[in-house]
């Protein structure tokens, strides 16, 4: 199939960053609020970790994709040997690793990022999760 205009194929574009923000923002006031967007950093980070999309991370799936032993087991306070989406964000743990991105995006410390800070803060949240 040609296609003269120079677009993208017509298979699915990769989920752009501001798709995401915008799904990160759930009232959809155009700020991601410190609730907002720590519940969708950790879906994020739940769905990346759940290699086989059962909906639980096993210690295993965490240290396939470059989480830590001892992390997992201070975010996994039930011991069940499967983490839940629900105690990942109940994880005081997590929540407070994903905050230092955020208030380092969150300039003028009014408890949301606007588009342009969520953008830097994203590229740097990654690190804070192992
Ligand atoms: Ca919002
Ligand atoms: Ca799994």
């Amino acid at each position: 199939m040609f296609s003269l205009g120079g677009c993208a194929t017509a298979a699915k574009k990769p989920t752009t960053v501001e798709e995401l923000f915008r799904k990160a923002d759930t009232t959809g006031d155009g700020r991601v609020s410190r609730g907002e967007y720590e519940d969708f950093l950790i879906e994020q980070m739940f769905a990346q970790f759940d290699a086989n999309g059962d909906g639980f991370i096993t210690e295993a799936e965490f240290v396939a994709d470059g989480g830590t032993a001892k992390t997992f087991r201070e975010i996994h306070g039930s011991r069940t040997g499967k983490l839940s989406l629900a105690e990942a964000k109940s994880s005081a743990l997590l929540r407070n690793r994903l905050a230092l991105p955020f208030n380092e995006a969150d300039v003028n410390g009014n408890g949301s990022v606007t588009w342009a800070e969520y953008q830097a803060a994203r590229a740097r949240s990654r690190a804070y999760v192992r």
